[in-house]
């Protein structure tokens, strides 16, 4: 039984808002004693540095949630419609310092911490990151998260709580070895495990479909396998803002101990059950496209999902409300197809245990979801085996087949689509053993689907699901990404965040257009002489760090030209390398005098079983290898592969950057983020007309970016033509060196055919068009030494990047979201 209510005036009393969630410096000190000692037993005296930074953990974390509370309350009295996002992966980084900086108490707990003999920067950096996710989309959440916090969008995220996050990197002779992410080792300050809020969820077995003595038609579900999900909240706190949640679910099993096992004396199969239970959250995926045939990846998906929308029903029943109005107070955000099951999961909790019949089931469910489309990759587009399915799910291969079937003569028979259109657009692919198309039961299911660019809706629109557009053309929508300024400039780069509120105020960091405010200052002298001074600051301390991870040293007057990003062919690492060999191969034959220092930074991780991905690793250090070391050229060239990025790691990097590679293969990259990462830090972007550069270069100008490459429409048309990579191979020396350069054995003297399917792939297949970008990328890569050249307009240019860069807010991004798919207004809108 659910209370029927919750007494918050208790938890915002007078009592609670004693020194314990004061601000003051004398406050927030004296909490941390208390939690030092009551919280963790210690005195300052035997505490260790991990003992101190769990103490101030859990001071920020009760002033987080007295936040949290507060609009929850407000959530509840004003009785408001609620964004849930449901997602596979978040990337949330480091906590404390953007609680602090939420709260606005970073400079009162760092002279708390100091009266104490202690340097909070050393605490900060004891964190370990929650790596739940694997790149872009799941750093993508996070940004949402804290946008929907700071503008006062009620929100909860759901996902998984992954006992191994995204593996660890390590680079052993310049090879990509993976480690396990153990994350939780020291525990998570962060989180409250809520063990009352927890759901049963099963799997396997069979239905049975019954017709009782009143004529009603149910259908059971009898399993052969239930577990439970257990809820581990994390606070999230807006700038100066509200408060949300995220909300994990861990999968544990119903019973500790199968006791009859027990007492016939068989232990092992007795906690066998428990093992296998919590197997479901024991690891991320590592692969940033779909795992084909994985039934414990569908098992992971179906888990939250269910757990995430048995959650939100018992949110609204407890509010004394009925399930016909789930699509009123709840706006459910699916974050690619991951969670695409909800939409059968939420048609079965309907239909089958609340009875509802299906029409309306199925009109509450269309309009509770939203779906958003990452990705055009084919072999990224989640496809699930029928026999696998029905393994796992056989009910809601029932209901997938029930929707199919509704949605195959709704467009037989109200539109009139050809068989040809049907087997196009139905949720079954037939071919094989048969498949479910997640993306087409996600956009059926939702009534709005947006891509994450300009570019990529437009493709999306024209190839993927065009079918899907041209019968709805009102479905479809774009919301171009963004990224949050908190964490990834007032965090990440307090100096320049320093020097842009000295100059135009800080309104800026909740409102990135007024960033615009700096153009006037783009030709002034002496502010051009302290934003180059900021970024030669900023490289300093990232060439010392390299110093310190690789044991190379950069000279921070080096360019900085920067590629970090997961590892993928698409990107296009090895193009990069391509350029870097023919410097090399210029500076041996003389032919560079003059040639401007630079330094090239790689990071990345590759998926473990992307034989391509880690080869390009093994490339670029190879090369590195062979420049670092040959003091012929290394004073010229410098090329570092930074092991293991991460959130952290990528807030040191972005604003020491000079130059951000944004290279891929036009039509491949959705939208990017980390383009727009480094555009915000003041590096000049050399890239493609790929996902959301089509709309940087629109608002930074033509002047201020250096644009190269095939555009998606002829990548497409060189591609249904009769592409001859070898072509270029005949036509340009430059490409010719330093192809055969690659198999020369020079790079790769034990194995001298090392990197022999790089150079096949890209002389005889090359899907991704490198070999007909390369000349036009060096061409380019001429005017960015040319641009170098002068310090002054370089530093221009790069303030107007910046000043220029307000739309990519993800603040702006839910606002989109807000006004075009949630209908939701924010707190800021109300009265
Ligand atoms: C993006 C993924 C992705 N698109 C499958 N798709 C995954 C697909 O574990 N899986 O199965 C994981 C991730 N990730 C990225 O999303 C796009 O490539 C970027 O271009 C985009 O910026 C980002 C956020 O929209």
């Amino acid at each position: 039984k659910e209370r029927k209510a919750i007494n918050f005036d208790l938890l915002t009393s007078k009592t609670i808002k004693s020194k314990r969630i004061g601000l003051s410096k004398n406050d927030i000190k004296d909490s941390f004693l208390e939690n030092l000692f009551f919280h963790i037993g210690r005195v300052p005296k035997g505490a260790t540095i991990m003992d101190y930074y769990q103490a101030l953990a859990y001071t920020v974390r009760d002033r987080v949630f007295k936040e949290f509370v507060t609009t929850v309350k407000r959530i509840s009295d004003e009785d408001l419609r609620v964004v849930a996002y449901l997602s596979a992966e978040y990337l949330p980084g480091p906590h404390l310092a953007n609680n602090l900086l939420s709260l606005g108490i970073t400079e009162q707990t760092a002279a708390a911490m100091a009266e104490l003999g202690i340097d909070m920067e050393e605490l900060i950096l004891q964190e370990e990151e929650p790596g739940l996710g694997n790149g872009g989309l799941g750093r993508l959440a996070s940004c949402y998260l804290d946008s929907m916090a700071t503008i006062g969008i009620p929100s909860i995220a759901y996902g998984i709580r992954y006992e191994f996050g995204i593996f660890e990197q390590h680079i052993k002779n310049g090879l990509q070895e993976e480690y396990t992410d153990k994350w939780l080792q020291y525990g998570n300050p962060w989180e409250v495990v809520r063990s009352e809020i927890g759901y049963n969820i099963m799997f396997g077995g069979s239905t049975k479909h019954v017709t009782d003595s009143n004529g009603n038609f149910t259908v059971n579900w009898i399993p052969d396998s239930k577990l439970r999900g257990t809820a581990y909240d994390t606070p999230i706190l807006g700038y100066k803002g509200y408060g949300s949640i995220l909300r994990l679910w861990r999968a544990e099993a119903i019973d500790t101990f199968d006791f009859s096992a027990y007492n016939k004396g068989d232990y092992y199969k007795a906690v066998q059950e428990k093992i296998l239970s919590e197997n479901i959250t024991k690891v991320l995926y590592p692969n940033d496209e779909q795992e084909t045939g994985k039934e414990l990846r569908l098992k992971q998906q179906y888990f939250f999902v269910s757990c995430s929308l048995q959650d939100l029903i018992r949110l609204h029943l407890l509010q004394g409300r009925i399930l016909d109005t789930l699509h009123e107070k709840f706006a459910i955000q699916l974050n690619d197809t991951h969670p695409a099951i909800a939409v059968a999961e939420l048609m079965r909790l309907l239909v089958d245990d609340y009875q509802i019949d299906w029409d309306k089931s199925w009109n509450i469910t269309q309009r509770c979801f939203g779906y958003t489309n990452h990705t055009l990759l084919p072999e990224a587009l989640e496809k699930w085996s029928i026999p696998l399915f029905r393994r796992v799910l056989p009910r809601h291969l029932e209901i997938i087949y029930e929707i199919n079937h509704r949605f195959v003569q709704e467009l037989k028979y109200q539109h009139g689509c050809s068989d040809e259109q049907l087997s196009r657009m139905a949720l079954i692919d037939h071919s094989g053993e048969g498949s479910i198309r997640m993306a087409h039961l996600a956009t059926v299911g939702s009534h709005k689907v947006n891509g994450v660019s300009a570019l990529h809706s437009e493709l999306l629109k024209k190839h993927v699901l065009y079918d899907f557009a041209q019968l709805w053309p009102d479905k479809f929508c774009n919301v171009t990404n963004g990224i949050s300024p908190r964490r990834f400039i007032a965090l990440s780069n307090p100096l320049l965040t320093g020097l842009i509120t000295e100059t135009i105020g800080s309104g800026w960091l909740t409102d990135l257009k007024e960033l615009s405010k700096l153009e006037n200052m783009a030709e002034d002298p002496t502010f051009q002489n302290k934003w180059m001074a900021i970024k030669q600051t900023n490289k300093a301390s990232l060439s010392d760090h390299i110093k310190l991870e690789t044991g190379i040293s950069v000279d921070p007057s080096m360019m900085f030209d920067v590629h970090v990003k997961r590892i993928h062919e698409y990107k296009r690492q090895h193009l990069n390398v391509l350029n870097i060999l023919h410097l090399y191969l210029q500076i041996k034959k003389g032919n560079n005098k003059d040639m401007i220092p630079m330094a090239f930074i790689f990071a990345g991780k590759a998926a473990p079983g992307y034989f391509m991905a880690k080869l390009i690793i093994k490339l670029i250090t190879a090369v590195g290898d062979l420049i670092n070391q040959d003091t012929e050229v290394n004073d010229k060239l410098k090329v570092i592969f930074l092991p293991d990025f991460s959130v952290k790691k990528a807030q040191h990097i972005y604003p020491a950057a000079d130059l951000s590679e944004q290279i891929s293969m036009a039509g491949k990259e959705a939208s990017g983020t980390g383009n727009m990462k480094l555009s915000l830090n003041g590096a000049l972007t050399i890239g493609t007309l790929d996902g959301a550069n089509v709309e940087m270069m629109e608002e930074i100008g033509m002047d201020n970016f250096f644009l190269f490459g095939l555009n998606a429409e002829e990548v497409q048309h060189k591609k249904q033509g009769n592409y001859k990579p070898g072509d270029h191979y005949v036509h340009n020396l430059h490409l010719r060196e330093v192809m055969d350069f690659l198999i020369s054995g020079a790079l790769s003297p034990e194995n001298p055919k090392l990197f022999q399917p790089i150079y096949e792939q890209l002389l005889y297949d090359d899907p991704y068009m490198i070999m007909a970008d390369f000349e036009s990328y060096l061409i380019s890569r001429a005017k960015v030494y040319e641009e170098w050249g002068n310090q002054s307009n370089w530093t221009k240019k790069s303030i107007i990047n910046v000043a220029r860069m307000g739309k990519f807010s993800s603040d702006r991004s839910i606002q989109d979201y807000s006004s075009l798919i949630w209908k939701i207004d924010s707190f800021q809108n109300r009265p």
